[in-house]
C-alpha cells in the first residue's frame, strides 16, 4: 500500500484528470449545440438581393449596433446548395433576401432553425412563418420588362398576359432566369403552378414559353440587363428590378403586368441551423424587421414593399392593390420546389427547341 501522502498526489491526479475529461467531453458536446456555441460578435449573411442592396444592409446594421457584418451575394438555388454543403459547419449565421419559398425548401433539408424574433409581430401573419422559420421582410411582384425599341422593331405588342408571352413573334425573344437557380424563375414557375391547377399544368405552359426563351439564366436579375441591352424584347423578373434598371438610364424599358394575374415573392430572412453566430445573428434578424431597415431599400434603389407596415413607402413602389395576383401558397410552393424545378429542368431545359 501506498505511504498517505502518495494516496492524496494520485487522488489529485485522479480528480485533476476526470475534471479534463468532463471539460473536454463538455466542449465536444457543445460544438455540435448551436445554443451554446461561442459568438464571435460578428454576422456572416447570406444575402439574396442586389450587391447594392445587400452592402447597404449589412453596412448600416454595424453602423447602429457595432456588430461586424459580412456578406456573400447569391441566388436562391446557390443558398440552398451553400447551405447543405456547409450543414456540418455552416459558413453563414443568416439568410437574408430571396423569395421566401426558397427558405421552406431549405427548411425541409433541416438548414434552417427557427427564431420568432420579438419585431415579428408587426409584420403581418401572411408575410411570416408562424414557426419563425423564416420572416417576411419585403414583397415583390413579377411583371414583364420589355424593350420597347426592340418590340417595335418585331411589330410586336408588349406582352399583358401570360398569354402574349407565348407569341411566335417572341421567339428567342423571351429572358427569364432557370428557377434550380433563380428564386424569381421559382416564382413564376409556381405562379404557372397556381394558374394551370398544378404542376403538369405549368409544365405545359413552360414547354410552350420554351421556343421563345433565349436563354435561362442563373440569376434572376439578369434578364432585366438582357432587355435593357435589347438581346430579348421581354425579360420576366421582379417588377422593383425593372424599375430599377430604367433609373440607370435605360428609357427604352416598359413595365406590364400579366392580366390573368401574378406571382409575388416574400423576400425572407432567416437564421442558419448550427449558425457559428447565433445572438449576433438574431440581433440582424430583429433589425432588419425594423421600419428603419426597410426604409433603406429605396436609398439604393430597390423598390421592394416593406413587409413592416410602419416602414415608409417610395413612390417608385408597386401598388399591391393595383395588380392582379395570383394566389401564391409560400409554403406549398417551398416544399414542391425539389422535384418541380427537377421536373421543369428534364422536361422543358433540356428539352430540344423546335
Ligand atoms: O433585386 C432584388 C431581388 O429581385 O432579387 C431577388 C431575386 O429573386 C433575385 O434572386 P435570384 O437570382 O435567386 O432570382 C429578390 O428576392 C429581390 O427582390
Amino acid at each position: 500500500m501506498a505511504p498517505p501522502q502518495h494516496r492524496r498526489v494520485r487522488a489529485v491526479l485522479v480528480l485533476l484528470a476526470a475534471t479534463a475529461l468532463a471539460a473536454g467531453g463538455c466542449a465536444r458536446s457543445d460544438a455540435g449545440n448551436p445554443a451554446s456555441a461561442k459568438d464571435s460578435g460578428k454576422v456572416v449573411v447570406a444575402c439574396g438581393a442586389t450587391e447594392e442592396w445587400c452592402s447597404a444592409m449589412t453596412t448600416r446594421f454595424t453602423k447602429e449596433t457595432g456588430i461586424k457584418a459580412e456578406f456573400v451575394r447569391l441566388s436562391s438555388g446557390e443558398t440552398v446548395a451553400r447551405l447543405q454543403a456547409g450543414k456540418a459547419n455552416p459558413e453563414f449565421d443568416v439568410w437574408h433576401g430571396g423569395p421566401a419559398d426558397g427558405f421552406v425548401a431549405a427548411g425541409e433539408q433541416g438548414l434552417l432553425d427557427p427564431y420568432v424574433s420579438a419585431n415579428a409581430a408587426t409584420i403581418p401573419a401572411r408575410y411570416k412563418d408562424p414557426t419563425g422559420l423564416w420572416t417576411g421582410v419585403y414583397v415583390g411582384v413579377l411583371g414583364f420588362c420589355n424593350n420597347t425599341k426592340i418590340l417595335a422593331e418585331k411589330k410586336v405588342a408588349a406582352p399583358r398576359s401570360w398569354q402574349d408571352l407565348l407569341n411566335p413573334g417572341l421567339a428567342k425573344d423571351v429572358g427569364i432566369a432557370h428557377p434550380s437557380t433563380s428564386g424569381t424563375a421559382y416564382t413564376m414557375l409556381w405562379t404557372q403552378t397556381a394558374l394551370h391547377q398544378g404542376a403538369d399544368g405549368a409544365l405545359d405552359y413552360m414547354k410552350r414559353l420554351h421556343p421563345n426563351v433565349l436563354q435561362y439564366s442563373k440569376s434572376g436579375i439578369a434578364p432585366a440587363q438582357q432587355a435593357a441591352r435589347g438581346e430579348v424584347g421581354v425579360g420576366v423578373i421582379f417588377s422593383h428590378d425593372c424599375v430599377a434598371t430604367q433609373e440607370q438610364g435605360f428609357k427604352d424599358l416598359s413595365l406590364t403586368f400579366p392580366s390573368e394575374g401574378t406571382g409575388y415573392e416574400v423576400g425572407g430572412v432567416a437564421l442558419v441551423h448550427g449558425a457559428h453566430n447565433p445572438s449576433s445573428a438574431r440581433r440582424y434578424i430583429d433589425w432588419t424587421l425594423t421600419p428603419a431597415a426597410q426604409e433603406i431599400g429605396p436609398t439604393v434603389k430597390s423598390y421592394q414593399v416593406p413587409t413592416n407596415p410602419q416602414a415608409k413607402l417610395s413612390d417608385k413602389t408597386v401598388d399591391l392593390s393595383q395588380v392582379k395576383l395570383v394566389d401564391y401558397d409560400v409554403a406549398a410552393a417551398g416544399r414542391a420546389k425539389k422535384d418541380l424545378t427537377k421536373r421543369f429542368d428534364a422536361e422543358v431545359a433540356q428539352a430540344p427547341k423546335s
